[in-house]
């Protein structure tokens, strides 16, 4: 099926994809190869919740992402890896390549005894090989969960467990900017407490000094000496399992959500190509890391299913200094570059210089996603990095969504700042209010729901289908909810305003802390806020603002005071800030989420447990928010 060329073609696509989704996604899905097509596009009941795309379909996703390649770009480049350090030789990795490279890692697996339907656990960081990796299980019909390597060894025993793994891929060491972290000794001490793991693969990359544990242990590169080139790939079912991956819930216990071949193969393949309007030929780089679903979606099966060329980085923005992204972005002649506002607001507080040393002609799309991205960050974004010619695509989408739910599609939707405009073809928000009713205005504003299933969707949570149900579908019988909140102005663009699971109860008051963030960031001088609450003895809860801004303020006490009475104005004085910290950074995680688990526990007076801080991007933050509690 053609890709929305014009606003008018998305207006007729989205109207066929609601009038009719089952021949709308019929269409798509007819363009890639299937062993053996569909009988039925779509079983559903959200009630249940039950949700089956292309049913009785027969594929792999591999002859998808590689093999249909081979005969039209054999030679094209697949993947371009970019080093942590920027003196280390790139690599250029052809689909053809790339085709062999993973059949070998297919045949290393196989000899390893992994079989269909086995848990693998991919514990690496961003080379090549975690990709081959991730693809020489779908070749094989095993599946694969990736855990991010910045998680602890707890985190990582959580989900080893939790999905039985029997073999984990990692490497000696990993590159953090000018630190090398000791991946192996991590998964060493996880593994004392994982019994389900038989068998360690090692690929060599910093040559840190290793312990090899004797029937378990083995050197990647050895394993793999002699392994054929081509590897059959095993015929799946659509609906069997491609990967689970791990997101956080409102519990500690993290959810392995779980996404299926065929569903999930359509949806990240068609909305890559939609949104970033990829042409032939060009260089795509998404900065995600791929231990987060949109390094799965969007660095490794949608671009490769699309032919395209995706860029890996290895490194972090701000080694060796500033002008990093700049610097790869102008070295391989990146033309859309996908990042988060949180990596946008670190890169907007150097100075200009390190931008305009780098030529960034190239650039013709931009894109964000991970949280809301304030109009700043979007107009600086905008003018320094796309020097006013290039779309920002502001992305909302979720790990449960597989892929874009609600997006501009560049060149093509007129942009506001800081909306993510409109839903794409096949994707049916719902607005709910707090009486469980659908508001059908617009302007109009309330919880962000999902009518009607799409072929990205997550399947169920591994192994607690009861926890899927009751998270996801049963706060609005019948709708799959976001967690979001969200705003639809008059013309119908979509504002996401963030999580409403963060609701503060002031003096009987339901208020949200997304609510009272953007209204403290209304001031000139407040770059991001992050708000909790805390136990008052009056009120019942506090409310607690962690504010970043521009300049070190002044006069702290005039800015505390111009801040609550702005928040009174704008929301009510039930909303002011009980207490406000000035802070130079908030505890993030490196996808830009903010731990607010941290930030209560400091504003309830507790800095001694804060639990784990190993997924933040810079723990050190922490320190600073401890010292300066109110
Ligand atoms: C892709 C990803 C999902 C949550 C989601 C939102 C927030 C993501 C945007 C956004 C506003 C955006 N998956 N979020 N993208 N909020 N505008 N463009 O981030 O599972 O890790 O997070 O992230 O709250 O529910 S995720």
């Amino acid at each position: 099926m053609d890709i929305v060329r014009s606003f008018e073609d998305y207006i007729k696509q989205y109207q066929q994809s609601i009038d009719n989704p089952e021949t709308f996604w019929a269409d798509v899905a007819g363009d890639f190869h299937w062993r053996k097509k569909w009988d039925k596009v779509l079983e559903w009941d959200f009630h249940k919740p039950e949700v089956q795309w292309f049913v009785g379909g027969k594929l792999n996703i591999t002859e998808n992402c590689l093999d249909r390649h081979l005969p039209e770009r054999a030679n094209q480049t697949a993947i371009i890896w970019e080093p942590n350090d920027p003196s280390e030789e790139p690599r250029n990795i052809t689909y053809q390549e790339l085709f062999h490279e993973v059949c070998r890692v297919a045949n290393m697996l196989k000899a390893q005894g992994v079989q269909k339907g086995d848990k693998v656990c991919i514990y690496m960081p961003m080379i090549p090989e975690v990709a081959f990796a991730m693809l020489a299980c779908a070749r094989i019909g095993a599946v694969h969960s990736v855990v991010f390597a910045g998680f602890s060894s707890r985190s990582l025993i959580d989900r080893i467990n939790d999905a039985g793994c029997k073999l984990v891929l990692t490497t000696d060491g990993s590159y953090r900017g000018d630190k090398i972290i000791n991946l192996k000794a991590i998964v060493d001490e996880a593994l004392e407490s994982c019994p389900s793991v038989e068998r360690v693969l090692i690929k060599k990359r910093t040559g840190s000094k290793v312990v090899m544990k004797a029937n378990r242990d083995v050197w990647w590169d050895e394993a793999i000496k002699n392994m054929p080139d081509v590897c059959a790939a095993e015929e799946m079912d659509a609906e069997d399992l491609l990967f689970i991956l791990y997101t956080s819930g409102s519990t500690g216990k993290p959810k392995g959500m779980v996404h299926t071949i065929g569903g999930y193969m359509v949806y990240t393949n068609f909305t890559f190509r939609t949104v970033f309007q990829y042409q032939e030929g060009q260089v795509y780089w998404c900065t995600a890391d791929v231990g987060w679903i949109t390094g799965h979606s969007y660095i490794v099966y949608g671009p490769l299913s699309a032919g395209a060329t995706t860029l890996m980085f290895e490194g972090v923005p701000s080694w060796p200094d500033m002008g990093r992204f700049w610097h790869v972005a102008e070295k391989h002649r990146v033309n859309i570059f996908y990042t988060a506002p949180t990596a946008i607001r670190s890169l907007e507080k150097a100075p200009l210089s390190f931008v305009k040393q780098y030529d960034l002609h190239n650039l013709k799309v931009l894109g964000t996603v991970g949280e809301p991205i304030n109009e700043e960050a979007w107009h600086w974004y905008h003018e320094h990095i796309g020097k006013g010619k290039c779309p920002i695509v502001d992305t909302w989408w979720q790990t449960e969504t597989g892929g874009f739910m609600i997006s501009p599609i560049a060149h093509i939707t007129k942009l506001k700042p800081a909306f993510a405009s409109f839903p794409l073809p096949g994707v049916q928000p719902v607005i709910m209010d707090e009486k469980r009713q659908e508001v059908t205005t617009s302007p109009g504003e309330g919880r962000l729901t999902i009518g009607f299933p799409w072929p990205g969707m997550a399947r169920t949570i591994y192994g607690d289908h009861q926890r899927f149900r009751e998270t996801y579908f049963s706060t609005f019988p019948g709708k799959y909810f976001t967690g979001d909140g969200c705003r639809r102005d008059a013309e119908g663009y979509y504002r996401i305003t963030g999580r409403v699971d963060d609701v503060i109860i002031v003096s009987g008051h339901n208020l949200g802390t997304a609510e009272i963030e953007s209204a403290v960031d209304e001031h000139s001088a407040v770059c991001e806020t992050a708000v909790v609450g805390y136990p008052h003895d009056v009120k019942g809860q506090g409310i607690y603002a962690y504010v970043i801004c521009y300049d070190r303020p002044h006069e702290e006490e005039k800015l505390r005071h111009e801040i609550r009475e702005l928040v009174a104005k704008i929301i009510g004085p039930i909303a002011k800030p009980d207490k406000i910290q000035f802070v130079s950074g908030l505890p993030k995680t490196r996808s830009g989420k903010i731990m607010r688990r941290i930030l209560r526990k400091v504003a309830e007076g507790n800095t001694t447990d804060l639990g784990d801080v190993t997924t933040l991007l810079d723990p050190s933050v922490v320190e600073e928010i401890k010292a300066g509690a109110l």
